[in-house]
């Protein structure tokens, strides 16, 4: 009997033990959890191209100590991509993360030009909050209105960051106003409108409460970052969600999907379910994760509520796909993917210096290449053509092309492109097109002459302000009408106008636009430039070659000072005569050509013309290289008309 008490005695025991070890087991488990999951917030800087966002995000990595001592560090370090640092542009938003006081601060970096607004929207769904940038002396511009809406749209409270107060011309005070207005203008709430306030020069790293604080670093920045936001909440235990925001692709890994963890807990190679674009589920296993940290992505085992994660493992997975548990499916709200706006065709080189430069240029390795690019350049399509070996891409606007255009030219790549067409819509059977923002700044002198030029391009004015001895213009100008505008409007404010412009909206067709460029110099003959011929064609136009460059028949070498086309020999010599004429001997001193970016001349071209792009060189042509076929054609053309 006895016995059996002490055996009942000793199971309780054994039994409170057990309980006792699971529960310790358990604390340990959730302290070890609270222990990793730090409090998070998520940040993107936003603003207008050049406003100083990668300079600013810089500053905060290197004030949070994540550059090592002594380590080199170049200007823009988020920039990096060889075009970005070439350019001096952001391209591809980036993610960063920094710590301060135990919070970790998930900064993105945002691309400020217009082609790239619809990415910039999307990464609005994983932020806390938004800093918006805006330069001193230049106040608000097209893009900030832009940027500014969508976070405003998303509910976020931005934080006010005028930049560059170190300019002479700054006017901090009455920037602030403006932007004030700005978000009175857009709807803002009163408690959007109460923004704080922050002056401060990216540049030296510097933040200031007021334009005489005598801060030396970005210190009131972080501060009010932690004061602003409240740190993500603990959703831990609530089931997975995690909606895509942006694609990534690794040689090795495949594709990549970028999003924040709005629920739940992440881990790397757990099953989950993805509920697709095309409504869909999907039961598939995540595979590496990572999380952010510094400029690096580290891998991780799992990732809690809040925190930004790139994960692999899934190949089809698209922007706007939300990953859930396996048995609770809870997709986000679809994210709209923006219409392309701007389309080109991307032909296989056909001129006779075809393989001269480059080594890919059948239209199977072009075909390859779109379609590598389809798997992350969201917005993109492509489409084969029929009659011709190429293929229609259609993209946001001439940068998110020619960047495209650009990284195969560097990859080997030699294609032939067509003039940029806009994409119409056609809603109740009339046709819509896209238009543009346009803001134009310029000493009143040129005021009259671009007005009148853009009326002819069927802007539409909005606001007309003069100070100072500057003119402020605002328009609504159809896309159509801007491609190829600009060098015009530089030459006609001899350089000192700026001109900026956004995707605004489709609107009624604006009818027929003029063009307005001159006829151009083509080549007759193959072979090699003169000088002797450049000189006397100059008299005539302007030369877009050197002396001893190749050319072919078809080509086009220069601009004619008329409206005609006109067929010119640059390949013809002085006659050389036995007898030296001592000081009748014109010394040849030619001008500068004029040189062409990728962007100049794909807006620079006509209809009937291409620009040829090789590795080494971009040459304008015309679609049909021999004169006669060009007559033909024109001839069957007014024929048809
Ligand atoms: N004077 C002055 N220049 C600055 C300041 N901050 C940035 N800049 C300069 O402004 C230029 C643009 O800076 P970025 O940081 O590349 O601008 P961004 O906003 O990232 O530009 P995008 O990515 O192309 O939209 C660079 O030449 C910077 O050196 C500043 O506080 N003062
Ligand atoms: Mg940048």
């Amino acid at each position: 009997m006895v016995k059996f008490e002490i055996c009942g005695i000793v199971i309780c025991m054994l039994f409170y033990a057990h309980q006792f070890l699971i529960v310790e087991k358990y604390k340990i488990s959730s302290w070890r959890k609270n222990m990793n999951r730090k409090k998070i917030i998520n940040v993107a800087v936003i603003a207008h191209v050049d406003a100083g966002k990668s300079t600013l995000v810089d500053a905060l990595l290197s004030q949070s100590g994540v550059f090592k001592e002594n380590e080199v560090v170049v200007e823009q370090v988020m920039d990096s991509n060889d075009l970005e640092r070439e350019r001096g542009i952001t391209i591809y938003s980036k993610n960063c993360a920094i710590e301060h006081n135990g919070t970790k601060i998930n900064i993105v970096d945002t691309p400020g030009h217009a082609d790239f607004s619809s990415e910039v929207e999307r990464i609005m769904k994983t932020v806390d909050t938004v800093i918006l940038l805006v330069d001193s002396s230049e106040g608000p511009m097209p893009q900030t209105r832009v940027v500014l809406q969508k976070s405003l749209e998303r509910g976020l409270n931005p934080i006010l960051f005028v930049n560059k107060v170190d300019k002479r011309d700054e006017r901090a005070e009455e920037v602030v106003n403006m932007s004030f207005d700005l978000f009175a203008e857009l709807g803002a709430t009163d408690e959007q409108l109460d923004f704080p306030i922050l002056y401060g020069v990216a540049k030296h790293g510097i933040a200031m409460a007021t334009m005489d604080d005598d801060s030396t670093n970005l210190e009131p920045l972080f501060d009010l970052l932690l004061k602003h936001v409240d740190p993500y909440p603990d959703y831990d235990n609530e089931p997975l969600q995690l909606q895509i925001s942006t694609l990534g692709y690794d040689d090795y890994l495949g594709r990549l999907g970028t999003g924040r963890v709005t629920k739940g807990t992440i881990t790397s190679g757990a099953m989950v379910s993805v509920s697709k674009r095309d409504g869909t589920i999907l039961k598939t296993k995540i595979g590496i994760l990572y999380v952010n940290e510094g400029l690096s992505r580290v891998e991780k085992k799992e990732a809690y509520s809040g925190d930004i994660v790139t994960f692999s493992g899934m190949p089809t997975i698209s922007i706007g796909e939300t990953i859930c548990n396996i048995d609770s499916v809870l997709p986000m709200a679809m994210i709209e993917i923006e219409r392309p706006t701007l389309s080109m065709n991307f032909l296989i080189n056909s001129s006779p210096f075809v393989g001269r430069s480059g080594s890919k240029v059948t239209s199977r390795q072009i075909r390859t290449r779109l379609l590598k690019e389809l798997e992350t350049n969201i917005g993109l399509e492509v489409i084969e053509l029929d009659n011709v070996e190429g293929f229609k891409v259609n993209g946001r606007g001439e940068l998110h092309l020619s960047i495209l255009l650009e990284n195969m030219r560097r990859e080997g790549f030699e294609i032939s492109v067509s003039k940029p067409e806009v994409i119409y819509k056609n809603i109740d059977g009339k046709d819509y097109e896209p238009f543009e923002k346009v803001n134009i700044a310029l000493p009143d002198a040129f005021a009259g002459t671009i007005i009148s030029q853009v009326n002819l391009r069927k802007g539409i004015m909005q606001n007309m302000m003069s100070e100072n001895g500057y003119t402020k213009l605002e328009y609504l100008v159809p896309t159509r009408g801007l491609i190829g505008y600009r060098s015009e409007f530089i030459n006609s404010t001899k350089g000192q106008g700026i001109l900026d412009k956004s995707f605004d909206s489709y609107q009624l067709h604006a009818g027929e636009i003029v063009n307005h460029r001159n006829g151009v110099f083509i080549s007759k003959e193959t072979g090699k430039s003169m000088a002797y011929s450049l000189f006397h064609l100059s008299e005539r136009g302007k030369m877009f070659i050197d002396p001893a460059t190749d050319i072919y028949e078809g080509m086009i070498v220069g601009l004619n000072s008329r409206k005609n086309d006109l067929v010119v020999n640059a390949c013809k010599n002085k006659q050389l005569t036995n007898v030296r004429a001592s000081g009748t001997d014109e010394s040849v001193k030619l001008l500068d050509p004029r040189r062409f970016t990728l962007e100049e001349a794909l807006e620079f071209i006509a209809d009937d013309e291409l620009v040829e792009i090789t590795p080494d060189a971009i040459r304008l042509r015309k679609k049909l290289l021999n004169e006669k076929d060009r007559k033909r054609a024109n001839k069957q053309y007014a024929e048809l008309v």
